[in-house]
């Protein structure tokens, strides 16, 4: 049986490093994106190493256009037409009451979280769409379901990711390509260093007096989707800390 491979935004880091390693262990081949070079290269030879499976490294920025289609337009006729996408790249910046929101943090979550993933998606499904099948996964989060004082905009980018996905599948399926979601609740990885500008200690903060979700957590949520027969779409998984009944309620012991 034909390898399948999987296109993974935002591999070097948190959950999507974490799906590819579970893909590439399942015998998934890789195409691996991020912006930091030296993480990919570093992360392809631990996974070909690993489990020798092909992988390709695509360092480019999710919001600008032109880079996203010089990158994709790199690849093969065949290596474009991956069965996989997931839609993992993106970011909070800051954690401000909206009157004091800061118009480059709003701008650069727009640009990443929701233009970024249209790039993507918009570049890829046609080859997906000629290769007569496909599955796109989306990375939501709590977020996108709920919004939780000073979250604003991150929580409407995490919004506009859930219509999105409901949208796509609309689009999409007749094709027929499989469109899922997954919304992770507090997860600790660089997601609240990147969100405080590089202040680890209050990053650290976020996850302190209860038992956070970690990557693998998320990407086995993937997998459990990406692994169901070819008639079952699982449309949307919530994963929630177990101390986190909603966003923005965290039962910490003191
Ligand atoms: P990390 O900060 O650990 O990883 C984020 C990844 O996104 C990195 O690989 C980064 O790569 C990539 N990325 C960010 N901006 C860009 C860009 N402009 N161009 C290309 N790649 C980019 O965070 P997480 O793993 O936690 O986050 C992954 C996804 O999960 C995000 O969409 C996030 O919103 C979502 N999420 C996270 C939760 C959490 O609690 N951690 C909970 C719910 C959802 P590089 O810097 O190399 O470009
Ligand atoms: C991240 C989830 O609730 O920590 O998307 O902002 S939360």
């Amino acid at each position: 049986m034909k390898q399948k491979f999987a296109f993974i935004t935002g591999a070097t880091a948190g959950i999507g490093q974490a799906c590819a390693r579970l893909l590439a262990k399942q015998g998934y081949n890789l195409i691996i994106c991020g912006r930091r070079q030296d993480r990919l290269d570093a992360l392809k030879q631990a996974l070909t190493n690993e489990f020798g499976i092909e992988c390709i490294t695509l360092s480019f920025d999710i919001r600008v256009l032109e880079e996203v289609q010089a990158a994709i337009n790199s690849l093969s006729d065949a290596h474009k037409q991956v069965d996989v996408l997931i839609n993992n790249a993106g970011l909070a910046m800051g954690l401000s009451s909206f009157e004091d929101g800061d118009f480059r943090h709003w701008d650069t979550m727009i640009d990443t979280n929701i233009k970024g993933l249209l790039y993507v998606s918009r570049t890829l499904v046609p080859h997906m769409i000629a290769n007569g099948s496909g599955h796109i996964v989306n990375v939501g989060s709590i977020a996108g379901k709920e919004v939780y004082a000073n979250g604003n905009v991150y929580c409407a980018t995490k919004h506009a990711v859930d219509a999105l996905n409901r949208s796509m599948r609309m689009d999409l399926s007749k094709f027929p390509i499989k469109v899922s979601a997954i919304h992770p609740g507090a997860v600790e990885t660089e997601f609240s260093i990147v969100r405080f500008e590089g202040d680890a200690e209050r990053a650290k903060k976020v996850y302190e007096g209860f038992e956070n979700l970690i990557a693998d957590d998320i990407a086995e949520g993937v997998w459990f989707m990406l692994n169901r027969p070819p008639h079952v779409n699982i449309n949307e998984m919530t994963i929630m800390p177990t101390a986190q009944p909603m966003a923005g309620v965290i039962h910490r012991k003191s």
